[in-house]
């Protein structure tokens, strides 16, 4: 294993006579899982048990129950799973602060390693942790292929310079992974049981937007998913990603966003499946550079969800016309009940509402458009995350937050030809939308009319 996947978060002694702790969060799967396979050498090495925790919190960046469900079933299987080799998990409930250290005192835990993740609340709790605990804490990166704290050198902006810095690390850090094991030294407390319908059936979440059908959550449902697409539609990804109608998208975003599938597995399935070519290039530019490029963004932006985090072009130039006559005007609650004039907006809204996922090329289209339709760009801005995290399952992402500053702030673009409201920033128009695909067919499925 790559030594640069881990950061000791702080020294510590080396503890009490306890198990180690993997204190699961963002990578919530367990095989191809860098933080589990870490966490289980340094309970072998100390001939210790091994226990897995996760503490879900009482909420999360707006999330409902359309994102806890598939979250909470996809756990039921990762505690399966882990009890077949010998590995408790134990789930928390609580805010992650004062529960993660709770459960080091009263296992008088060893050693605490946990995944990583670039967004601002799983660093509080980070920080919080690491107040109450005097072991030797450390976070391992699960999630990208090349660790977010190699591939950036603090570079917020560096679209141009990370890429090929990616790309020349990718050989090396596209490693295979250990097979699963068993753990030897086996853990004899009591561990809670878990109710896990009960949970979903009493969670105290929004149930106004509710559990999707069209999607199975958890390990294996993933690993099907990213078998399907390599099988039937890799071939094709280049010439029909941007088309909504041809769902040639992978549908592997809610699965990488919980964690319940390892990017660098569906990376090397990829490179494994055959010959390569133009489409092979095209998917992992997008499930390696850019989304890597996203947690970087995220990581060294700590304005990542806010205007001010635009690159400076972008925000004098969308500042200078800040003034400029605005045709078009529309309140958070005219965006997310669709009622806009635009019926190929409407049609995007309303396929994220029902479905939980926005094609991807729409999402572009939809974002620049709440930017043109609102009286400013940080009213834009809130209201595209704000709806992104309602309704998306792969919502509350590093994806969403660059995903969004890209559309709205030119993040990782460049200054374009200028134009009224969007200054520079990159314009996109219902006209482009259809040299692209069949708008018609697009708005018919999804409004219906
Ligand atoms: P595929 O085309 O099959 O791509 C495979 C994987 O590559 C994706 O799962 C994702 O991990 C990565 N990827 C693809 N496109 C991008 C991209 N533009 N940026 C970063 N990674 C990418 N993605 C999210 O995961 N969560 C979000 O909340 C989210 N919000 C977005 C909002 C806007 C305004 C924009 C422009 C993009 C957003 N994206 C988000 C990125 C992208 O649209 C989705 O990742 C993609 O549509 C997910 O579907 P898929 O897995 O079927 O995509
Ligand atoms: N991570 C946790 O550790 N505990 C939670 O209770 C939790 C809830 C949650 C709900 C919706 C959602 O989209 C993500 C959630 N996450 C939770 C975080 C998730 O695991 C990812 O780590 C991040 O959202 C992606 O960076």
């Amino acid at each position: 294993m790559r030594p640069e996947r881990i950061t000791q978060l702080q020294p510590g002694d080396s503890g009490g006579k306890g198990p180690v702790i993997y204190w699961m969060s963002r990578d919530q799967r367990t095989s191809d899982n860098w933080a589990l396979i870490h966490a289980q050498n340094l309970a072998l090495d100390r001939k210790r048990p091994l226990v897995v925790a996760f503490c879900l919190a009482p909420s999360f960046l707006g999330a409902a129950i359309r994102q806890y469900g598939f979250m909470l079933r996809g756990l039921k299987e990762v505690q399966k799973d882990l009890e077949t080799r010998g590995i408790p998990f134990i789930l928390l409930a609580g805010e992650p602060g004062r529960e993660v250290p709770r459960l080091m005192e009263e296992t008088k835990a060893c050693h605490l390693v946990s995944d990583f993740d670039p967004l601002r609340v799983k660093r509080q709790w980070k920080e919080e942790v690491g107040r109450e605990v005097s072991v030797p804490f450390t976070e391992v990166d699960a999630h990208n292929v090349v660790p977010c704290r190699l591939a950036s050198e603090k570079q917020e902006y560096g679209a141009y310079t990370i890429r090929p810095k990616i790309n020349r690390l990718l050989p090396e850090f596209l490693e295979t992974f250990p097979r699963r094991r068993r753990h030897p030294f086996p853990w004899t407390k009591r561990v809670p049981r878990i109710d896990w319908d009960g949970l979903i059936s009493t969670l105290r979440v929004d149930r106004r937007v509710p559990e999707v059908s069209w999607i199975t959550p958890g390990e294996r449902a993933a690993k099907r998913v990213m078998k399907g697409f390599i099988g039937r539609k890799l071939a094709g990804y280049s010439e029909t990603s941007n088309d909504p109608n041809a769902g040639s998208q992978s549908d592997l975003s809610p699965y990488l966003h919980f964690g319940q599938i390892s990017a660098q597995r569906v990376a090397l399935e990829v490179v494994g499946s055959g010959p390569g070519g133009e489409s092979v290039d095209d998917f992992l530019e997008e499930l390696v550079v850019r989304r890597e490029l996203a947690d970087n963004f995220c990581f060294y932006n700590p304005s990542y969800d806010r205007f001010e985090g635009f690159p400076r072009w972008a925000a004098e130039t969308l500042d200078h016309h800040r003034g400029d006559e605005r045709p078009y005007i529309y309140s958070r609650e005219d965006f997310d009940q669709a009622r806009t004039h635009d019926r190929l907006w409407n049609a995007a809204q309303m396929e994220m509402v029902a479905r939980g996922k926005m094609h991807g090329y729409m999402r572009m289209y939809w974002a620049k458009k709440i930017l043109e339709w609102s009286p400013s760009p940080e009213e834009a801005i809130e209201t595209a995350i704000a709806l992104n995290d309602r309704y998306e399952l792969d919502g509350r992402d590093p994806n969403g937050y660059t995903g969004i500053a890209w559309s709205i702030g030119g993040v990782h673009d460049r200054a374009w030809g200028e134009r009224p409201i969007f200054g520079k920033v990159r314009y996109m128009s219902e006209k482009g939308a259809r040299t692209k695909f069949d708008v018609e067919e697009y708005i018919k499925g999804n409004l219906g009319e």
